[in-house]
């Protein structure tokens, strides 16, 4: 299951953001800082209409989307490092995920205090990103620390060090895949992607911001989408319709990580029981993909039977694809596309 944790100052709408996202959303939203003090967790599945037409077409009851675990935790101050605010001892809640969503606050609201004197979003950016670092330092200074560490390893460690003490964030660093080696097995906070979501008001969903620090923004309004998530489906698309929005947050922040993350997504209809949707990171291989779903299925791999959805669905189900032969034989080297319905033939022991 991919994993995504949600960073930013207080009052930034990090939980309001998490409820517009979760279902059963159940984070305590408060207009003062520090509302969370310990983490809130939930899922969402994701949506694919895909899945539904595919288990439509070949009488299957159930269905098993792929799900998203998101990661609320508290808010970071300048100085969060130093043990300001709450210090930065909830950051390790995050260390886990494959992706930050790093909320930034652009809506005015004077009943909602503000950590700084003014909303800058450049600024707060910053001073988040800034205390990541700071807690990766730490990481690395206690890694750097201990007793059986190789003369190879100390010495990407204080490169890295030194590099970070001039604010730069790992996943920026220019390493070798062997120095890389040495970060990795330490989650680094800085080395992980992020995705950027511009909390804005309301009354500026058709004119948002674009870019922070010249990097892409997702602009959503929090407060918005939050209620949205509470309403059923339909309502939901005559509310973002009213709004003029093409798509709610949670789609728009489904549709980004997958990209950041560069998975795909394959399905199976073995045995006609299951429809199910699975990720997998863009340019694996059938016998990749044939592990996730069985370790059987890797171990005495035969061949895979490959179509696209999109085919599978045209043609009106697998039969009828069958018999037209527009069902390819694969071999465990094929690289599964984004949207494959896979057969897997293994052999039996
Ligand atoms: N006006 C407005 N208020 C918001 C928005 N998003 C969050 N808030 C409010 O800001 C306050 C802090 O939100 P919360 O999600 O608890 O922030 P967190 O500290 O980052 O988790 C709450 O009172 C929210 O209702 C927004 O888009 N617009
Ligand atoms: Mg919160």
């Amino acid at each position: 299951m991919l994993k995504v944790g949600i960073v930013g100052l207080p009052n930034a709408g990090k939980s309001t953001l998490f409820n517009a996202l979760v279902e059963k959303p159940k984070a305590q939203v408060g207009a003062y800082p520090f509302t969370t003090i310990d983490k809130n967790v939930g899922t969402v599945s994701v949506p694919d209409d895909v899945l539904f037409k595919l288990a439509s077409l070949e009488n299957i009851d159930k269905v098993t989307q792929t799900t998203i675990e998101f990661v609320d935790i508290a808010g970071l101050i300048k100085g969060a490092s130093l043990g300001e605010g709450l210090g930065n001892q909830f950051l390790h809640h995050i260390r886990e995920v494959d992706l930050i969503l790093h909320v930034l606050r652009y809506f005015k609201d004077k009943d909602i205090p503000h950590v700084h004197p003014k909303i800058d979003p450049e600024e707060d950016f910053f001073i988040v990103n800034e205390e990541l670092i700071f807690a990766d330092l730490q990481t690395l200074e206690k890694r750097l620390k201990k007793e059986k560490i190789s003369k190879e390893e100390k010495q990407v460690l204080e490169k890295v060090i030194q590099e970070m003490n001039q604010g730069k964030m790992a996943k920026d660093l220019l390493l070798k895949e062997e120095e890389k080696n040495f970060l990795y097995p330490l989650n680094l906070l800085t080395q992980k992607k992020q995705l950027v979501v511009a909390n804005i008001d309301e009354k500026d969903i058709q004119n948002p911001p674009k870019t922070v620090d010249s990097l892409p923004v997702i602009p959503i309004c929090a407060k918005l989408e939050a209620e949205l998530n509470t309403l059923p489906w339909v309502e939901q698309q005559r509310f973002l319709k009213a709004y003029g929005l093409s798509k709610s947050a949670k789609e728009k922040i489904i549709i980004e990580s997958y990209r950041a993350l560069e998975v795909i997504t394959f399905y199976t209809i073995a045995k006609r029981t299951e429809a199910k949707a699975w990720t997998l990171k863009k340019g694996k291989t059938a016998l990749e993909a044939a592990a996730k779903v069985h370790t059987d299925f890797a171990k005495n791999f035969v061949k895979v039977e490959v179509i696209s959805a999109k085919d599978l669905i045209e043609i009106g189900g697998w039969q009828k694809a069958k018999e037209k032969g527009k069902i390819l034989l694969e071999g465990r080297d094929y690289q599964v596309k984004d949207g494959d319905v896979l057969e897997f033939r293994a052999s039996v022991k």
